[in-house]
């Protein structure tokens, strides 16, 4: 309901009226940073990712799920306590030496617009033997598969790995792209994948190395 509401609102203001009473609708989705894809089910935007209104954020996490820099420090930070508790919950119960590369687990948003945090752990640029992209791609397919699992329909994910784990965002874009597309190919529940990047020029570089369908 409250996404509803929000698109809703979008939609209206991106609507103009001509002085015939004629209505011109302009695409403000697409332009040099915000832009959607396959039928609006993806949008790609700038933002802080601890900002947005769906019902799962993903965090970049580290195996300890303990907290770290980059998005993971900001999560903690305006989600509050409730997150690391439920960490530290999930380390004791189901992940005693660390959450595996490529996995995902959920917890509680706390304080955060967002419902859920899903916690992913990305690959280490240069430190796994080539297997990279394929652990990035387990990072965004086991996401999405969590977020379906828990009936879910939106999911936020800032660019993976690309911060202090040094993948360079135009072949992480490559690689997200292509798993993202996978998954909604054969899924009828998410409404929206949102692709949240920080600043501007990582969006231009994600645009210009994606590779979703046209
Ligand atoms: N909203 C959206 N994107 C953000 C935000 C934000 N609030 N803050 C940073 N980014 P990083 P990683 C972008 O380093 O590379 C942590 O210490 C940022 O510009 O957060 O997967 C963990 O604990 C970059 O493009 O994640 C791990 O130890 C992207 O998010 C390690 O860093 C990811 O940057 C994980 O490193």
């Amino acid at each position: 309901m409250r996404l509803k509401s929000k698109r809703a609102k979008k939609v209206e203001s991106s609507t103009f009226r001509l002085p015939l009473g004629s209505k011109l609708k302009l695409d403000v989705m697409n332009s040099k940073h915000e832009r959607t894809f396959l039928d609006g089910r993806v949008r790609v935007m700038v933002g802080d990712i601890t900002k947005q209104d769906v019902d799962a954020i993903v965090n970049a996490a580290n195996s300890s799920l303990l907290g770290g820099g980059g998005v993971d420090g900001a999560i903690h930070r305006a989600g509050g306590p409730e997150i690391l508790e439920a960490c530290r919950e999930i380390r004791r119960t189901r992940f005693p030496e660390g959450l595996p590369t490529g996995e995902a687990v959920i917890t509680t948003a706390g304080k955060m617009p967002a419902l859920y945090v899903i916690h992913t752990v990305g690959p280490i640029y240069g430190e796994h033997r080539g297997q990279e992209a394929e652990l990035l791609a387990n990072c965004y397919h086991n996401s999405l598969t969590l977020a379906v699992e828990k009936n879910l329909t939106s999911i936020a994910f800032p660019a993976i790995s690309t911060g202090v784990y040094g993948y360079p965002l135009e072949e992480a874009a490559v690689v997200s792209s292509k798993t993202i597309e996978n998954f909604l190919s054969t899924d009828r529940q998410l409404k929206e994948v949102r692709l949240v990047f920080f600043q501007p020029r990582d969006v231009e570089a994600f645009l210009d190395h994606q590779k979703f369908s046209e």
